[in-house]
């Protein structure tokens, strides 16, 4: 790196942070603007990615056991942390409501637009649905929601805290657990350990759009930090480890190069080989979550897992 000036989004922070020392790295909390989301849509309609669909076929064929597993007498309310599109979390509230379950939906992002979209979707098949979507930062609100006594069922579906290096996904379980009352529950998606050919295949897809996904985040520096990354002399690379459940994956730098970024007022340099790490995917195993959860200070009620066992819907309480 040459000269800096300070940067004004916590984008162009992180970029010049993660591609100044000596370990290059760019978090994967990135990959998801417009483009990155709709590639994303891609992957989870490839068949190598396994996790989508295991949580579609937990959530539209155990729901009835999730509801049975529940400690509550009352109405409660179901709380979504980054719901998406909604897709499987609709499995679970049509059969709640089929088996009249008297509860309110309360989705949470940061995004409105993704919130109306969302809202549309699920009251068109779901019309007398409860609903209140929440926009804002998780814990703000989550802070907020603590003060109401109705007990809440908390979503966090998808495999997301995969996403979190093991001290981070402690971190936020933990404070998931500090906004909730005791007998709240909460509902993680987590990716299994599995036969590691099945992971590897599910990050390293055969048609490239796992690829795509990574160069994307170059694509953003160039677009939104008016750099000149020449985007095919940047590999992706990406590694299972079964010893410790992780996939990590990387961009590599094709040949010795640089670029400039004019916002930033900046340019950056890269070795032949040089890596940029891109992402953690942490895989568990049910000891593993048994031990993240009780850490975290809640119980672990059921795994509600998929045919394959690749993926579990674990239930916990606190
Ligand atoms: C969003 N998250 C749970 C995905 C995963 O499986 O870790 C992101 C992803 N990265 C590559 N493929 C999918």
């Amino acid at each position: 790196m040459s000269t800096t000036t300070a940067p004004n989004t916590a984008f162009a922070h992180d970029v010049v942070e993660g591609l100044s020392g000596e370990k290059k790295h760019l978090s994967s909390k990135y990959f998801y603007d417009d483009n990155g989301s709709r590639i994303f849509m891609q992957i989870m309609k490839m068949p190598e990615y396994y996790p989508t669909g295991c949580e579609f076929e937990i959530l539209s064929q155990q729901s009835q056991d999730i509801l049975k597993k529940l400690c509550f007498e009352e109405r409660f309310d179901i709380v979504e942390f980054g719901s998406g599109d909604g897709v499987k979390t609709k499995q679970l509230l049509t059969t709640f409501l089929r088996n009249q379950a008297d509860f309110t939906y309360v989705p949470i992002d940061i995004s409105q637009e993704a919130l109306d979209a969302l809202q549309e979707n699920i009251t068109a098949t779901l019309p007398n649905i409860k609903m209140t979507p929440k926009t804002g930062d998780y814990f703000e609100i989550l802070d907020e929601l603590a003060k109401s006594d109705t007990p809440k069922l908390f979503l966090f579906l998808g495999g997301n805290i995969g996403n979190y290096k093991p001290e981070e996904a402690l971190d936020l379980l933990k404070k998931f657990h500090k906004g909730m009352n005791k007998g709240d529950m909460l509902l993680m998606g987590m990716d299994l350990r599995k036969n590691p050919r099945v992971i590897q295949t599910a990050y390293d897809d055969p048609h490239g759009i796992t690829k795509a996904f990574n160069i994307n985040l170059l694509k953003r520096i160039n677009n939104e930090l008016d750099a000149d990354i020449a985007l095919d002399q940047f590999d992706f690379y990406s590694n299972y480890n079964p010893e410790n459940g992780e996939v990590n994956s990387y961009l590599v730098s094709l040949k010795k190069q640089h670029f400039h970024s004019t916002v930033l007022n900046t340019t950056f340099h890269f070795e032949k080989d040089e890596l940029i790490w891109t992402e953690l995917s942490k895989k568990y195993s049910l000891n593993e979550i048994n031990n993240v959860a009780e850490e975290a200070g809640f119980s672990v009620v059921h795994n509600f897992m998929d045919c394959k066992h690749y993926f579990t819907d674990s239930l916990w309480v606190k």
